[in-house]
């Protein structure tokens, strides 16, 4: 299953890791690009000697190719901008934001930009100022979601846009892969699966929610603050519904989000704490580890795409 992705970034298979905010450590991101995956170092709000140190043990521990994603919405956005240009990483994928000011910095450095995009008007404008690829990623998705569903949004951008699309949004076993394919896409992203994963470092409780959780048990908070969140359902997420419910002032509604995501993956709160996940995580059974999941992954998906049904 060879794509314009697996060229672009010399890797084996065309998947991406998606880049967990707090989760995707260098343990992770290694594990799936030396499995030939693209494993993705998530940026999230951490400082940036945090996600400089990360970057160096990826180094250490593979000499294939990773990424490392931007979340936009970081104050240290900025910073860890600059850091990836000074560490010589090759790839940058980046969420929650267009980072049109930082393209041609990155491009003089010779980074491919992968910006992740919820609509093809965003597409676009990204492959207007140099993205070298997009992920289209659908309201599936475990975290911070657009509108769109995979189904709708990765078919629309595939036709928008020249550069190869990767969808990504409800994808965690050999049918997404081979159904993204379907739709136009040249790679995927997965993240609920890889919380699976033995290299995945969260706490047991966070692992075994997701383990645990049935099809109808994710839900979106923070519509209503302009930061809506894929999250399992929990006492937060009942907070967060009450609250928006009854039109709680804002800054009440975003006070819960403080510290949420930290309280799940660290502690292990799973009660309080931010579970993100996507609506997939009712498929993500076993834990395996990254090399174990990408390989059977693709194994189904090339027997569905050379229509060995079932
Ligand atoms: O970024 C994600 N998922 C995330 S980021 C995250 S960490 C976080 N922490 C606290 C509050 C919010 C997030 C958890 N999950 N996915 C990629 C993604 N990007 N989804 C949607 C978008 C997006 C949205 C708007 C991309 C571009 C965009 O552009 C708006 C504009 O006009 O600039």
């Amino acid at each position: 299953m060879k794509s314009r992705v697996c060229e672009l970034l010399n890797i084996e298979y065309p998947i991406f890791q998606g880049a967990m905010a707090r989760i995707a450590d260098a343990s992770l991101a290694a594990a799936v690009s030396e499995a030939g995956g693209l494993g993705i170092i998530a940026g999230g709000t951490a400082p940036v000697d945090y996600i400089r140190n990360e970057v160096r043990k990826v180094k250490e521990m593979t000499e294939k190719p990773f990424g490392v994603n931007i979340m936009l919405l970081s104050p240290n956005a900025e910073e860890i901008a600059k850091m990836v240009c000074e560490e010589g990483v090759k790839v940058v994928t980046t969420g929650a934001g267009t980072p049109g000011k930082y393209m041609s910095m990155w491009k003089e450095h010779g980074i491919k930009v992968i910006p992740v995009v919820p609509s093809v008007a965003i597409a676009k404008r990204m492959v207007r100022s140099g993205a070298d690829a997009v992920v289209a990623e659908g309201t599936e998705a475990g975290g911070h979601v657009g509108e769109l569903t995979t189904m709708a949004l990765v078919p629309q951008v595939v036709d928008a846009v020249d550069v190869p699309v990767i969808a990504a949004g409800g994808i965690a076993d050999g049918r997404g892969i081979s159904a993204a394919f379907m739709l136009g896409a040249e790679g995927v992203q997965v993240g609920t699966r890889f919380l699976a994963a033995y290299e995945c470092n969260i706490h047991q409780n966070y692992k075994q929610k997701v383990l645990n959780a049935k099809d109808i048990d994710t839900v979106v908070t923070g519509r209503s603050t302009g930061h809506p969140v894929r999250i399992l359902k929990n006492k937060l997420a009942r907070k967060y519904m009450e609250l928006e419910a009854k039109n709680a002032p804002l800054d009440e509604i975003e006070q819960l989000g403080v510290g949420a995501l930290a309280r799940a993956v660290v502690e292990g709160d799973v009660d309080y704490g931010s579970v993100m996940a996507g609506q997939i995580a009712a498929l993500v059974n076993k834990e395996q580890s990254c090399k174990e999941i990408i390989h059977e992954m693709f194994t189904e998906a090339e027997k569905l795409l050379n229509k060995e049904w079932r």
